[in-house]
């Protein structure tokens, strides 16, 4: 399979992750890419493909234009005021808030931001603008006709909406591989995103939109962060009414319950006609997974990945999350492996 890398993740590495209370050692740290790289490696796996910077005009196809700039001069704006160390958003605009963008950068901090367990570093835009480029990179691969390619995302990309960051995630990967397939010529896309957490900020931006479908499988949100989406009634508004299908599942899912969701979303991409797919590959639906509670074990992870590459569809696989890290490879490998199995 086509695989996409790079080192450019390593410039984002915040100090602390607001967790239970405390600051911690982020859970999303640079060792999972290692961990991946080497069970990749491992498998025998990789036709490395050469990285290209994305076209930043499909970032605002996207994202909000203002937004986009935020991120790129956030960390000169905090730094200039003295600051050293990361950018921890505190203060959010809930209901009955103004939405006027603060011209403080704490301000813009917390408009821009829907969690504060997410740190901005003095390196997120280059390592978020690097992972978007092996996004753009895998999809153009595919489009030129390779049947799937792997892109190894660090950030994450998933929970970034059109206009706001959280979940460990700045710029919404998946959606510019999906953009980009849009762009060369593919008539309908579906997203499918099986992280053990709901892809809210892929389904924000599509949620107005009949030629992208997503799909997600998902902790319920009512358990489960992202905990304000991913609920079944969100079912997508306007053209797009219809184009959204979230299927939430309780604590504890096991593998044949959550293969159910998997087949009948496959079933819906199908019926839909998408003529690409792009995979939110998050593997923290693993048993062991230190912040999620699904219980699929390794196995599982190859029976599902032969089972998206019997779909038949020109695929592009995007890393999202997976924490159990010292498994995360092996676990990533078995669902790329599977696909090239049955492809
Ligand atoms: C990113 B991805 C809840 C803390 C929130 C954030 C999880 C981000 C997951 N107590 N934790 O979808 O893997
Ligand atoms: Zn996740």
């Amino acid at each position: 399979m086509k695989v996409v890398r790079s080192n450019a993740h390593v410039s984002h590495f915040p100090k602390g992750e607001l967790h239970d209370g405390e600051l911690v050692r982020p859970f999303e740290c640079p060792e999972r890419v290692d961990y991946i790289n080497d069970a990749l490696d491992a498998a025998g796996l990789v036709d490395e493909v050469q990285v290209d910077a994305v076209d930043d005009a499909i970032l605002s196809q996207v994202h909000d234009p203002d937004y986009l700039e935020f991120l790129r001069t956030a960390w000169t704006e905090w730094s200039s005021l003295g600051n050293t160390s990361d950018m921890i958003p505190t203060c959010l605009p809930v209901r009955r808030m103004s939405q006027r963008v603060p011209e403080h950068i704490d301000g813009k901090l917390g408009y821009y931001s829907f969690a504060a367990e997410t740190a901005i570093t003095s390196g997120m835009w280059q390592a978020a603008h690097g992972a978007a480029s092996l996004a753009s990179t895998a999809q153009h691969c595919v489009s030129a006709g390779a049947t799937a390619a792997f892109a190894l995302c660090r950030p994450p990309g998933h929970h970034a909406a059109a206009d706001y960051f959280g979940g460990y995630c700045f710029i919404n990967n998946a959606a510019v591989a999906a953009q980009g397939f849009r762009n060369e010529g593919a008539e309908r896309v579906a997203v499918l995103d099986v992280d053990f957490h709901h892809g809210n900020g892929t389904q924000d931006i599509f949620y107005e939109r009949n030629d992208v479908l997503f799909a997600s499988i998902h902790g319920d949100p009512m358990s489960s962060f992202p905990y304000y989406l991913g609920h079944a009634d969100e079912t997508g508004s306007g053209v797009g009414e219809g184009y959204n299908l979230n299927y939430p599942l309780p604590a504890g899912t096991p593998f044949d319950r959550w293969v159910e969701a998997l087949d009948d979303a496959l079933a819906k991409i199908a019926t839909f006609g998408a003529e690409a797919l792009v995979v939110s590959l998050g593997v923290d639906t693993f048993e062991a997974d230190p912040i999620s509670s699904f219980t699929l074990t390794s196995d599982d992870f190859a029976t599902y990945g032969r089972r998206l590459g019997a779909a038949g569809l020109p695929t592009v696989y995007v890393m999202e999350g997976g924490y159990a890290v010292e498994e995360i490879g092996t676990n990533t490998a078995n669902v790329l492996t599977g696909h090239c199995e049955s492809s």
